[in-house]
């Protein structure tokens, strides 16, 4: 039988209980040494653990948020006993240092590298008048515990090397200049030009070539980086579904095959000290220790919140959005409404206002198709099936059930259905196939209150209804005389690359028509 070889977190400095936030192999992988392992991340820098040796993943004890120190057990190699190597040291990636780069002069400094001080300096990888691009590795720094190569942080011509082999640094130390961008700088003779070329293009995710300084400020550790590198996906355009939106080797393996790229504003987000509009940038995200100013407490967002804050991001920066109010004048629905569930009071089917509004979507979704549409690069696709979402509010967060063929189901086949859809969301026990496959969203907080509201559209749809509760109003037809109406306020969130404003205003007119008379379904 063979025998199970414990691979353990090497010495990491002062780094401990740090989260696991990759697991880069899964159980039967054949790694190579130095393969990365899993990526931990402290509040200071990602390291990658790599493989020790070479052999094959037999188990893996740990899981993404899990945290290690040094000597935690992170996987079980099979295949004999462990070659007499020594422990590969974990490969440091540290926030991108900071630049200073006044007309095309950028200053490199030694970046956050933890509780490190004092390091000295081992190996100069570069001389005046080398070309560099981000990612390069200057200068390789080893404490008593780690070793870490300090990367170019943007590609540029070394203009001047300040340090050598066994100076001490630490955290901001000024390490060399390089010259930068197409800002004219006095290059030595012989150097090469300013700008090393762009990564080769490999994708057809890939166009424009790779932005370096989007590259090297993007938010991703050092394999991440790499797999970039391979597949020539500029990471300044990867949208991050990681913790903090911290860019996961899916992600880049998702762009590299046509996916999500980050639009300009989503990378400016993303990307702290990115370059804004108009010569604005857009500042990093304010750090503030809260604690200085009384008492805090700190809770992990939780699955379901990460997930959908990562999709609502992404739709909002994405998607062009307006929205457009209208209300529709449900007086006699709510009264066919009370009559209908006195009548069903038995059958214990309880009809709210929602599965009304899920027919008069589907009737007016026929009527204007291109709100029942996903855009596909630039082409619409039109769909032919009317599958409704709701979003539902639950203790985890917020999710989306569909109701699928809400065009061939009554109302009460569609209470009981979203009932049961509500309730399985509240436990935590939707499958993903009954959150899938949506045309068109209906996000009703009714039952709540507010009046009007912008919801987000639920990518890939291009339109979301968003109702709030309804209410007593005075209306008048002709300015003389009124009467009171019960009132729903709707607000229709869309998406101006397909749909025009007009053509909003009549969706949300026809909506509320069919409201105001449900016989306008038969129409
Ligand atoms: N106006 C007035 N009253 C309304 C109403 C409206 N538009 N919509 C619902 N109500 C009433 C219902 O009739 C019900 O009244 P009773 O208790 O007297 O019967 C009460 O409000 C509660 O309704 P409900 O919320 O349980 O039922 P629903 O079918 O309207 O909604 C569900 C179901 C799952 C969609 C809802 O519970 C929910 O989760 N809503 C939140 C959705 C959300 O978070 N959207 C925001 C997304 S954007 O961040």
């Amino acid at each position: 039988m063979s025998n199970l070889i414990d691979i353990k977190v090497p010495d990491i400095g002062d780094f401990k209980d740090v989260p696991v936030i990759e697991v880069f192999v899964k159980v039967g992988d054949t790694v190579q040494a130095e393969a990365p392992l899993v990526s931990l991340e402290s509040d200071k820098a990602t390291m990658d653990v790599p493989a020790p040796h070479h052999g094959v993943v037999k188990a893996i004890p740990i899981k993404i948020g899990d945290k290690v120190s040094e000597g935690s057990v992170i996987m079980q190699f099979g295949g004999g006993a462990a070659p007499a190597v020594e422990p590969a040291k974990p490969s440091v990636s540290a926030p991108p240092s900071p630049v200073n780069a006044p007309a095309g002069l950028a200053e490199v400094r030694i970046p956050d590298i933890g509780d490190f001080k004092d390091v000295p300096v081992i190996e100069i990888f570069v001389k005046v008048g080398d070309s560099v691009k981000a990612e390069d590795p200057l200068v390789s720094l080893e404490s008593d515990k780690a070793t870490m190569d300090v990367p170019a942080p943007l590609s540029g011509v070394v203009q001047e090397i300040r340090v050598k082999v066994g100076d001490k640094v630490s955290e901001g130390s000024i390490i060399m200049a390089l010259a930068t961008g197409a800002a004219p700088v006095a290059a030595p003779a012989a150097a090469p030009a300013a700008q090393a070329a762009a990564a080769p293009v490999a994708t057809a995710a890939v166009t424009g070539g790779i932005d370096e300084k989007a590259f090297a400020l993007a938010y991703a550790g050092p394999a991440v980086r790499k797999l970039a590198r391979e597949l020539g996906v500029d990471l300044g355009r990867v949208l991050g579904s990681g913790e903090h939106g911290r860019i996961v080797r899916s992600d880049v393996e998702a762009f590299a095959k046509g996916g999500t790229s980050a639009p300009p504003a989503a990378k400016a987000a993303a990307t702290p000290g990115s370059a804004g509009v108009g010569g604005i940038d857009l500042l990093p995200w304010p750090k503030v220790d809260f604690a200085k100013f009384g008492p805090i407490e700190r809770k992990e967002l939780g699955r379901i919140k990460k997930i959908s804050a990562a999709n609502l991001h992404r739709n909002w920066v994405v998607i062009p959005h307006v929205t457009t109010h209208d209300e529709a004048d449900i007086t006699e629905l709510e009264q066919f409404r009370v009559q209908m569930n006195k009548e069903l009071e038995k059958s214990g089917v309880k009809i709210s206002m929602l599965p009304f509004m899920m027919k008069a979507a589907v009737a007016t979704l026929k009527k204007f198709p291109e709100f029942n549409a996903s855009l596909d690069g630039d082409a619409l696709v039109l769909k032919n099936y009317w599958h409704i979402g709701f979003a539902a509010d639950t203790p985890n967060g917020l999710v989306v059930p569909v109701i699928r063929d809400a065009d061939k189901k009554t109302v009460p086949e569609i209470a009981k259905e979203m009932s049961e859809l509500a309730k399985l969301a509240r436990e935590g026990k939707l499958k993903p196939d009954q959150m899938q496959g949506g045309t068109f969203t209906i996000s009703s907080l009714g039952g709540i209150g507010g009046i009007y509201f912008t919801p987000i559209i639920n990518a890939p749809e291009v339109s979301i209804m968003g109702v709030c509760k309804s209410y007593w109003k005075q209306h008048s037809t002709d300015g003389k005389t009124s009467s009171w109406r019960l009132t729903l306020p709707l607000s229709l969130s869309w998406d101006h690359r397909v749909i025009d404003g007009a053509a909003a205003a009549r969706f949300n007119v026809h909506f509320a028509n069919v409201l105001a008379d449900l016989r306008r379904v038969l129409f």
